[in-house]
């Protein structure tokens, strides 16, 4: 036994070298960062130019949907058909300033399979006839965090977990109640007129590699047995929980469902955008430091890079998006493509100055780098009635940390007012 063991060690050693020399350690100074060239926007595959609206939705857009779903965030299956049940119909709440609603989303389109609990608020006159826009996001720390309400549903523990290597998976963080009242802001968002729905992001899938055998990814056995690099991670699996999010408010009753903005901080930004490229009927996207895999752009050596969030977050993305780990200079697609797919939506990129990690500057250069699509799709789409084409497109920096304040609630409701009048 010894003798057959003892050759592997020193290559075991050196596989762990070899690890950690790939990583090189992340990059904080803007002097560092060399010229980069980025993938084109407007010219398609096969080299011909895109030069009308109709060249964009008709060629380009879905090349570039195929690129980022084949090399970064997976396929995912197809959605099943809507089931819902209502745990509790709309009940006066927050001191009777809101209605309170709560719907179980099913995953496979039976009553009986696992779901999402979706929590509503909307403002207390909202009703059938008079219904309200929606912020529609994922939270991280399960409903009852988002605001100090003893009536919500307690959040559905998942059963304990494996990691892909064999070891226990970490549990969730308990959340105490409203412990992220902060981030949600439901009570002055319901006061501005809005609605809010929301759902815990591992009702959809645990955040820890499991090798893809839990959370929704285990509900679709046949879609997993023929598993390749190009099947869906984590980030594809919460997007498609926010579709399904959705696919509920299109026949909830108090939602004005042309007017629902996909909102997601960090992770959940990366996967607020990727829900919003594939699906159109959210009519405004916020990406909330995103970052890397998010907003901003790869090829930015700056904080977090491919090869970093590949090796701690190897369930995230995609199989083939680990082969661009340490090699962003020959990535043929980079973020502003993936932002330029929201198009001619609108489109909110958030930043916070300290937030060195995420590249305020790369979020930034991305969303500016995605303006063409915008012009190009926004222009002739609207024409002359809309004469500030800009408007389709934010980008707002604060002061301070990685977090979701009042101040970033203020601009997301500004950009809506605005886009939405
Ligand atoms: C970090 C990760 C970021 C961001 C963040 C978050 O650790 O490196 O890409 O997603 O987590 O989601 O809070």
């Amino acid at each position: 036994m010894g003798m057959k063991w003892k050759p592997i060690l020193p290559l075991l050693v050196l596989m762990m070298n070899a690890a950690t020399a790939a990583e090189p350690p992340a990059n904080y100074d803007e002097t560092k960062v060399p010229p980069i060239v980025l993938p084109e926007l407007l010219k398609n595959g096969d080299g011909s130019p895109v030069k009308t609206a109709a060249d964009w939705t008709g060629k380009r857009r879905p090349e570039l949907l195929a690129l980022f779903e084949k090399q970064m965030f997976g396929r995912a299956p197809e959605r099943p058909a809507l089931a819902f049940e209502v745990q509790e119909e709309a009940v006066p709440a927050l001191n009777g300033k809101a209605l309170r609603k709560q719907i179980k989303v099913f995953f496979t389109g039976k009553k009986e399979s696992p779901g999402m609990n979706l929590l509503i608020y909307t403002p207390a006159s909202a009703s059938a006839q008079s219904p309200v826009p929606f912020f529609l996001g994922l939270n991280f720390e399960g409903n009852p965090s988002v605001c100090e309400d003893p009536r919500i549903l307690p959040r559905m523990e998942p059963a304990a977990g494996q990691l892909a290597n064999g070891q226990p998976a970490p549990t969730a963080k308990p959340a105490a109640p409203g412990s992220q009242t902060s981030r949600w802001q439901v009570e002055w968002l319901v006061s501005q007129g809005f609605g809010t729905a929301t759902a815990w992001y591992w009702d959809i899938d645990p955040d820890y590699d499991d090798g893809f055998k839990n959370g929704v990814h285990a509900l679709y056995p046949d879609f997993e047995k023929s598993r390749t690099g190009e099947s869906w991670g984590s980030l594809a699996a919460w997007a498609w929980g926010l579709r399904l999010g959705m696919d509920y408010l299109e026949k909830e009753p108090l939602c004005d469902a042309k007017h629902v903005a996909l909102h997601g901080h960090s992770r959940l930004g990366k996967s607020a955008l990727w829900a919003g490229a594939t699906d159109e009927r959210f009519s405004l996207v916020i990406s909330n430091e995103s970052g890397c895999g998010g907003a901003a752009l790869s090829k930015r050596p700056f904080g977090e890079t491919v090869g970093r969030i590949n090796t701690v977050f190897p369930h995230w993305f995609c199989g083939n998006y680990h082969a661009w780990s340490n090699r962003e200079p020959e990535m043929p697609f980079d973020q502003h493509q993936l932002l330029a797919l929201i198009a001619p939506r609108a489109l909110l990129v958030g930043s916070a100055e300290e937030d060195l990690w995420a590249d305020p500057t790369g979020e930034r250069l991305a969303l500016e780098a995605s303006a063409p699509a915008f012009f190009l799709t926004v222009g002739e789409a609207k024409s002359a009635k809309s004469p500030l084409l800009q408007a389709r497109q934010a980008y707002f920096i604060r002061p301070g940390k990685h977090d979701v304040m009042f101040s970033d609630w203020q601009a997301w409701v500004d950009f809506a007012r605005a886009v939405w009048k």
